[in-house]
């Protein structure tokens, strides 16, 4: 739809296209660089245009897939209004997922091939939702350190080069916001409640820690498109310096509500002013990216099963749309 790039070089010799490819980089370049906004119909190098797409549909999925773990809990909150707020967290993010989807179709894909590429498995969502919510405390972690460390991700995607993307997360970071306040509201009750309770609000923050750190994904050294996604100002941050971020921010949370961090190694740097933490277990971050995690196949099973069960609502909107042609 929005390819006019390779339109553009359908219509020139081998070499003229490569010269105009040249120029058009160079400005493209100078745009990015001078922090205009690149809009759907600009000209915009293939492979910025294709790790749009990567990026932001695997964001989208991630939205889709993390309604389940907190899905889980719907039926069970512990009172009506616990429900109804859980109730309007989880609708916000499949409206975050839809809001995605729509500004990755700007860059000339479409929704269908994006459902395609998750149901197949060739396209990943974050690590994070492929662990269980046991408990109800799980679900205060779940917006307390789920949240907050998209958040912490999000934050500066408001600011990522391309528009429609940089557009939506205004918006989802907002809602993110309210759902990090919640999550930790309930971690807050948890904590000042009785021994029991107090012990339930650990267990999950033990259990929730690491998998959160892994979601900002493999440290700088071993992340692959770092380098070019912030040379391209869609990343403005890399993969370390946001966890860092994270932990600087969430420790004393931690400290706060009277829990303690999974992690012995864990100690404030005078020298540097950051928290040094322990070692993050990187193999367990690749057994889940491979299908292997606690939950994977369970949250595939059950996307797999709602697009089959709403086979026919496509097919009557499609026989509505046809109808009104
Ligand atoms: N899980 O070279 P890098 C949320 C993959 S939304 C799975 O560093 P990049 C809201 C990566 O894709 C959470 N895969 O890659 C919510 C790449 O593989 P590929 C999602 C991961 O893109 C809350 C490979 O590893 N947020 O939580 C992960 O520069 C509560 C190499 O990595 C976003 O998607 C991971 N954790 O940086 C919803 C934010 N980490 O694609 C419900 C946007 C890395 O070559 C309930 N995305 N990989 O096959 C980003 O900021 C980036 O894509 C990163 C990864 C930072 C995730």
């Amino acid at each position: 739809m929005y390819t006019q790039g390779l339109d553009q070089k359908g219509h020139s010799t081998p070499q003229s296209a490569e010269l105009e490819d040249a120029a058009q980089l160079e400005a493209f370049m100078l745009r990015v660089g001078e922090e205009e906004k690149i809009e759907a119909k600009d000209w915009m190098p293939e492979a910025y245009r294709r790790t749009l797409v990567r990026q932001i549909s695997q964001h989208a999925h991630s939205e889709i897939i993390g309604m389940q773990p907190e899905g889980n809990w719907l039926t069970r909150a512990p009172s009506l209004k616990r429900k109804a707020i859980l109730l309007a967290k989880v609708q916000d993010e499949a409206g975050h997922g839809l809001y995605l989807y729509s500004a990755a179709e700007t860059l000339g894909v479409s929704r269908d091939q994006m459902v395609a590429d998750l149901l197949s498995g060739k396209a990943k969502y974050s690590s994070i939702f492929n662990y269980p919510t046991l408990t109800w405390a799980d679900i205060g972690t779940v917006g307390w350190l789920v949240d907050g460390a998209a958040i912490m991700n999000q934050i500066p995607l408001c600011r990522c080069s391309y528009g429609p993307y940089a557009r939506a997360m205004v918006r989802v970071c907002k809602e993110e916001s309210f759902h990090q306040r919640q999550g930790f509201e309930i971690m807050l009750e948890l904590s000042r409640g009785t021994e029991d309770q107090k012990a339930m609000a650990q267990d999950a923050l033990n259990r929730w820690w690491w998998p959160a750190l892994m979601m900002f994904g493999p440290g700088d050294k071993d992340s692959k498109h770092s380098a070019q996604s912030m040379a391209w100002k869609i990343k403005r941050f890399s993969n370390d310096e946001l966890r860092q971020k994270f932990i600087d921010a969430t420790v004393p949370q931690a400290e706060f509500l009277g829990l303690r961090v999974p992690d012995d190694d864990l100690k404030y740097n005078e020298d540097t002013g950051h928290y040094d933490f322990g070692k993050i277990d990187w193999q367990e971050f690749h057994d889940v990216l491979a299908g292997n995690g606690p939950c994977n196949k369970q949250r595939m099973a059950k996307r797999n099963k709602a697009q089959d069960d709403g086979a026919w609502v496509r097919e009557a909107a499609r026989a509505y749309a046809d109808k009104h042609a």
